[in-house]
């Protein structure tokens, strides 16, 4: 594969492309909006460590300085953790914008997987995706990572769908959008705290090679769009539903109470369900991510 030179890769991302190696994107809101630091740094750079252990090169996506990077130093991902929501959240919208500024950018998943399929990469790891929210037949929010994996022909790991979402409609609109959910190990859509939904996947697959197949047929036969890996989090770390439910219902009731929108709203629910329940989602939070990068980096590997 050769190098875009719209991108600004880091010395080992460059490499491994030049060379074939595998290599996993890793997103960065994750990092700035999803986890408080100094955990949100630690646990991006366990996250490289991980992939690395996996036979896959990690390439952690953010606009900085207005350079669209894949792959970021230690310093660059210590700058997003300590800066946190201060830096702007990147979804598809925003990346021209912040590129033609000079500025700073957090990409979500939709995001990093535009920098992933322009840097050539095929699988990409995070914790969990956008999707329909509650609620959505009246406020229409749809998040642009649903948008993205219908157009994007990038496959990304993740452990399912807070509940802060609507799962089912949130399955329905991928479904819609053509876009293959596979369940590892599963035959349900995982609730990211929770390992279960009580909504089906579209396929279970046991064996990373079998995935790998899947996303090798699908790039060769030219359908574009990516393609969604559910990977329940690990059963130690799984957390207690009705507990759960009941922060994310609070959550969720407080946030129409107070008004919050558009972007602001996943970041919103995020940092409440972290503050209420503490130390235990975060666990959990952390735990299911580095079992995401383990399972990209052996689907990468494999492919
Ligand atoms: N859900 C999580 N953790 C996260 C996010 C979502 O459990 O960190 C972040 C991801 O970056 C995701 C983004 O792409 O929020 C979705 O935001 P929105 O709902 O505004 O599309
Ligand atoms: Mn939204």
């Amino acid at each position: 594969m050769k190098l875009n030179e719209k991108i600004l890769y880091s010395p080992e991302v460059a490499e491994a492309i030049l060379n074939d190696r595998p290599v996993i994107a890793l997103e960065s809101t994750i990092i700035s909006h999803g986890m408080p630091y100094p955990q949100n740094v630690e646990t991006a750079k366990n996250c490289e460590r991980i992939a690395r252990e996996n036979g896959a090169v990690p390439a952690t996506c953010a606009i900085l300085g207005g350079s669209l990077c894949v792959g970021l130093t230690p310093d660059q991902l210590e700058y997003l953790g300590k800066t946190g929501p201060a830096v702007l959240k990147a979804s598809r919208r925003d990346i021209a914008v912040i590129a033609s500024r000079g500025g700073d950018g957090a990409l979500t998943v939709a995001g990093t997987m535009i920098l992933a399929h322009m840097a050539g990469i095929r699988v990409f790891a995070t914790g969990g995706i956008g999707g329909v929210h509650r609620g959505a037949t009246e406020t229409m929010d749809i998040s642009a990572d649903l948008e993205e994996l219908g157009r994007t022909s990038v496959a990304v790991v993740c452990a399912g769908a807070k509940s802060i979402l609507d799962i089912g409609l949130t399955l329905e609109y991928l479904e819609t959008k053509g876009v293959p959910v596979i369940g590892f190990g599963t035959n349900e859509m995982p609730a990211f705290y929770t390992r279960t939904s009580g909504f089906g996947v579209d396929y279970r697959m046991d064996d990373p090679a079998e995935i790998a197949a899947a996303l090798k047929a699908k790039l060769e036969l030219g359908i574009a769009g990516g393609t969604l890996i559910v990977n329940p989090v690990p059963e130690k770390y799984s957390m207690d539903k009705a507990k759960i439910d009941a922060v994310i219902e609070a959550a969720v009731e407080k946030a129409k109470t107070l008004g919050v929108k558009g972007k602001n709203i996943t970041p919103f629910l995020l940092a409440e369900i972290k503050d209420v329940t503490g130390g235990e989602s975060l666990d959990a939070n952390i735990a299911l991510v580095y079992n995401n990068v383990r399972l990209a980096a052996k689907i990468a590997s494999a492919m």
